[in-house]
């Protein structure tokens, strides 16, 4: 058997977690998302509320994709998810600057003490009033910044430069 690798998508409400996954995934998404029926619903019509589930094969080494859920509500499922995971991506809504505290939270739970390798990535980059890698890297702590890296995660190519980039820093 090849090598393979767990990797836990997560970051805040709407940061493009299961776009993420269901762009590169080589087989049927197994996805949980219902219809939002509180307030952010305007932001848009479905949220996670379990967990996304898919698969790739990049370089010979398969990637287990195991997306979280964004809401507070929803966060007893993190450390579920996140159990012997051998590297985290944490996706960040460059476009929303409010989440950014949250984001900063998840990523020192979910990595916890054991240290797990990580990059933060950088969604909507194209969008409007974007904040820039190095912003964000600043206002998350993050060191070096170069762990912050761009990503569409609509873009096939752009969500597989992420995974193999991250590919390099697990054993
Ligand atoms: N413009 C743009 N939109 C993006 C990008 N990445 C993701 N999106 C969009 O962002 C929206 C939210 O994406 P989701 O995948 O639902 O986000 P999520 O993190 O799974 O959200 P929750 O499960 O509710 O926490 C979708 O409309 C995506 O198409 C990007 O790089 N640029
Ligand atoms: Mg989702």
């Amino acid at each position: 058997m090849g090598k393979t690798c767990k990797v836990v998508v997560t970051g805040a409400f709407n940061a493009g977690k299961s776009a993420f996954i269901r762009t590169i995934s080589e087989i049927p998404v197994v996805s949980t998302e219902r219809r939002i029926t509180d307030d952010l619903a305007r932001v848009k019509e479905e949220t996670t509320v379990a967990l996304d589930y898919g698969q790739v094969t990049i370089g010979g080494r398969m990637f287990h994709l195991f997306g979280t859920p964004g809401q507070v509500r929803f966060e007893f499922m993190w450390d579920i998810l996140s159990k012997e995971a051998d590297a985290l991506l944490l996706l960040v809504d460059s476009t929303d600057r409010s989440s950014f505290t949250v984001a900063r939270r998840i990523l020192r739970r979910l990595r916890g003490r054991r240290r797990l390798p990580f990059l933060v990535v950088a969604t909507k980059q194209d969008g409007r009033r974007a904040v820039p890698p190095e912003e964000i890297a600043a206002a998350l702590g993050i060191q070096p910044p170069s762990f912050v890296v761009p990503c569409d995660a609509r873009n096939k190519q752009s969500v597989r430069t992420v995974l193999m980039q991250l590919a390099q820093m697990v054993r």
